[in-house]
């Protein structure tokens, strides 16, 4: 047993990679919020706090996988269940910011969320049936993104003044669609389909932790700046 990175061990240097990728993006993002306006300071704090807590969990995924070559299948949801919800956070605060919002709007994102996270580890775990527990975890994935792209949250969106705003969320949309869509991929190789061995599952998972919490801060991040810039002009 080796605490060490050996050469060859790509989907420890991947876990390595995204580490200190998540360590910078958080710096940036809490650097950052000098430089907007005040209603966006929120939105910036929240998504260092998602690459924060990303950082540390991956220093300890890191460590099992060198260790012991096998999924950190635990500190990977305990992860998700608290960076998921503060992605789901900012639908809410970016439109808060500009405009009025149901509390509810996060509650029901919060409850979608939660459910396929629960679902997916009863799955991954053995605590249920792995096929039952994949199609009910997609039905509440399902759910959220049927409720930010035709419910209440996308009304809502549409209907605010801000050009900003409503292109940061749907740009957010798109990677709770399509970026979101590499988790149940991965999954699905490594439980369902029978391939995947545990190295490839993890490659993809950690592929998907880059854009869906770095590159989801960068599209606040950049809506917040020419918000700003633009008031200040
Ligand atoms: C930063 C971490 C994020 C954005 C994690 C997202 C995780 C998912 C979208 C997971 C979804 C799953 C399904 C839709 C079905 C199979 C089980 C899961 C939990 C992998």
């Amino acid at each position: 047993m080796s605490n060490s990175l050996v050469s060859g061990d790509y989907v420890g240097m991947s876990f390595w990679l995204i580490s200190m990728a998540l360590v910078a993006a958080t710096a940036f993002f809490f650097l950052e919020r000098d430089r907007v306006a005040g209603k966006w300071k929120t939105s910036l704090t929240v998504s260092g706090l998602v690459t924060l807590i990303a950082a540390v969990h991956y220093f300890y995924m890191r460590d099992v996988w060198v260790a012991t070559g096998t999924s950190p299948t635990e500190f990977r949801y305990i992860d998700w269940l608290l960076t998921v919800p503060l992605l789901m956070a900012e639908f809410y605060l970016i439109m808060s910011a500009v405009g009025k919002v149901p509390g509810r709007v996060f509650w029901n994102l919060l409850a979608g969320t939660t459910a396929m996270l629960l679902l997916g580890y009863a799955g991954e775990t053995g605590m249920m049936n792995v096929g039952l527990a994949f199609g009910l975890s997609m039905a509440a994935w399902l759910y959220v993104i049927w409720y930010i792209m035709m419910g209440e949250a996308s009304k809502i969106n549409a209907n605010l003044a801000n050009p900003h705003v409503q292109k940061a969320y749907k740009t957010m949309t798109l990677l709770v669609t399509v970026g979101w869509a590499i988790y149940p991929l991965g999954y699905f190789l490594g439980y369902l389909g029978g391939g995947a061995d545990p190295g490839t599952m993890n490659v993809i998972y950690n592929l998907a932790d880059f854009w869906n919490k770095i590159a989801f801060g960068v599209v606040i991040w950049s809506a917040a700046v020419a918000d700003t810039d633009e008031s200040n002009s």
